[in-house]
């Protein structure tokens, strides 16, 4: 399953899940492995960092133009259609697609080669304080399209004096060998499973027309308002399903469906509103990592750590520190969580920043990610670039760079930027809210009150005053089963402690908008680059849960608070 509703009724559709021949690049040694999965699951390369070698074979009834889709690729992938080179894609987390026109009716052969190795080549994937699995992690799908489809559609809810707007903009490529007039149309409303929402009266979108060149692209937008709208809110998630058809002379011959939701999201007055109303984001920084799946987590494990965050009374959720798979958005738009969605980069020097790959890698990640998860109404805030060289004149570019790359593709959410470069961060004045990690108690053994004024006092001073602040880390580490006591640390009695701690110091801080434990569950950590040695296990074991989701103290702790948040 690659997304929770059906995305097309005239397009058609295929899953590649399923089993696939996967060779071992450093031993030859062949094997049968799922995907999605990590080859981590496998008893024979519990630790492997290398290459390997996925195979498996498609048929098509008829001469065709094919789309492939990768949800996500631990970390490199080349694919190859028939032994030819089609797409090759950098980083884990984003997805992406390749469109191959002139395919003949009968079997073919998709190959796709992978690599998780660290180096050079990899400015973001590096040794790091969470673990890089290595496969085809995430969902694959195949569509057969027709030559002139539809890329994607954005759609961008609007408020004004009491009516709801929606801007649509659609693109259209044209893979054939000639130029295409076409038109679009559509509709909104529509239902699913789960809130069934459908507009009363018309809801026909209004009919678009153009024309495209061969290898071209065309990207048109309209905007109409909407009668009768049940705004998304986390009370009560509302969703429609906007459907968008393309006809080219006169006949349909490509669908797309998006299902989205009317909320506007906006920063005021050191606020963030939600439909014009202050919101406050309580919730939990998520790894995409479980012991039983590694990176690759199924559907039920998803719903599972949701449920576990709402039984805490959790409204939020941090995608630290990458885009996550569109499955697990898909269920937070469903069930009124409010995310922040990040780019990938975690605690990079100023050095990683200057690798010649950092721009690119970077860049190629927001836009994968705006592009991809851009109508999700769960998603309220984008966030770049945890904990890196926000304290040098170099890396302060890079920040600028990346903020207004995002503004140019949506104008619709808020940025941020969690920071741990205390009293140095010269960037606090470049996104529209401030957030930062903090350990108080745990780290630094210090008071917990005094430490947060003190940091207050500075954000308000080095470019953050008036703006809405998040604390987007704090927490402390236990071990599972680990009593004691005398409370000392790694047990989970001082785990619940510290996090209380803090707790009922944000809790009375009416400036905040929003505090995210760290972290959800324990995590896999890389032995490659030291971590090991402050992290037993060679896992982060700041989880609130183990890795298998077994609570700790902690827990009920967290539920106290959170239920109680008003
Ligand atoms: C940082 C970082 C997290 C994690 C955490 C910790 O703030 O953003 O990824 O490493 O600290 O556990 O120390």
């Amino acid at each position: 399953m690659l997304r929770l509703f059906e995305q097309h009724e005239i397009r058609k559709t295929k899953e590649l899940n399923g089993m696939w021949d996967f060779v071992r690049e450093d031993n030859g040694k062949a094997y049968r492995l799922p995907v999605p999965g990590c080859w981590e699951q496998h008893p024979d390369m519990l630790t492997y960092r290398g290459q390997g070698t996925y195979r498996t074979k498609v048929k098509v009834d008829r001469d065709t133009c094919l789309r492939l889709e990768f949800k996500g690729v631990s970390h490199t992938a080349r694919v190859f259609f028939d032994g030819k080179m089609v797409v090759e894609h950098y980083n884990a987390f984003t997805p992406f697609s390749e469109v191959i026109p002139g395919v003949k009716a009968g079997e073919h052969e998709i190959t796709v080669w992978v690599d998780n190795s660290f180096g050079e080549h990899s400015a973001l994937h590096i040794p790091n304080d969470y673990y890089t699995y290595g496969g085809i992690t995430r969902g694959v799908g195949m569509e057969e399209i027709s030559p002139v489809y539809i890329e994607r559609v954005h759609f961008t809810p609007e408020y004004a004096d009491g009516v709801w707007y929606g801007k649509t903009e659609v693109v259209i490529r044209n893979a054939g060998d000639r130029k295409a007039s076409f038109r679009i149309s559509g509709a909104l409303g529509g239902t699913f499973t789960g809130t069934d929402c459908s507009l009363p009266g018309e809801n026909a979108l209004a009919e678009m027309t153009g024309e495209v060149e061969p290898g071209g692209e065309t990207i048109l937008t309209g905007r109409q308002s909407f009668d009768g709208v049940t705004p998304w809110t986390p009370g009560e998630p509302a969703l429609y399903l906007l459907k968008v058809r393309l006809s080219v002379d006169g006949e349909v011959v490509d669908d797309l469906i998006e299902r989205v939701g009317f909320r506007t999201v906006s920063v005021q007055d050191g606020g963030i509103l939600l439909n014009g109303s202050r919101i406050f984001m309580k919730g939990f920084n998520r790894h995409e990592d479980h012991g039983m799946c590694g990176c690759a987590i199924p559907l039920q494990l998803m719903v599972q750590d949701l449920d576990l965050m709402r039984d805490m009374g959790a409204n939020a959720v941090r995608t630290c520190h990458y885009p996550n798979d569109e499955l697990f958005l898909d269920l937070c738009d469903e069930r009124g969580v409010l995310v922040w969605e990040e780019n990938h980069a975690r605690g990079l020097d100023l050095e990683h920043m200057m690798n010649p790959n950092f721009d690119i890698q970077c860049e190629n990640c927001i836009r994968e990610m705006i592009e991809n998860h851009y109508n999700h109404p769960s998603i309220v805030i984008w966030g770049i670039l945890n904990e890196c060289a926000s304290e040098t004149e170099e890396g302060r570019k890079k920040y600028a760079a990346q903020y207004a790359q995002i503004r140019r593709m949506d104008q619709s959410r808020p940025t941020t930027s969690a920071t741990c470069r205390h009293f140095t961060n010269i960037c606090l004045d470049l996104p529209d809210v401030v957030s930062f990690n903090m350990y108080s108690g745990w780290y630094q053994d210090v008071e917990v009150k005094e430490r947060h004024e003190q940091e207050m006092e500075w954000i308000a001073s080095a470019g953050g005053a008036g703006k809405p602040v998040i604390v987007s880390e704090f927490g402390a580490a236990a071990m599972y089963g680990y009593r004691d006591r005398g409370r000392c640390k790694w047990s989970e009695e001082r785990q619940a402690d510290i996090i209380r701690e803090n707790l009922e110091v944000y809790r009375k801080d009416s400036r905040l908008s929003g505090a995210f434990i760290w972290q959800f569950a324990d995590c896999r950590v890389t032995e490659e680059g030291g971590w090991f040695a402050t992290r037993a296990r060679s896992h982060n074991n700041k989880g609130v849960l183990d890795e298998y989701r077994r609570p700790k103290l902690a827990y009920d702790t967290v539920k106290e608070f959170f239920e109680n948040w008003d």
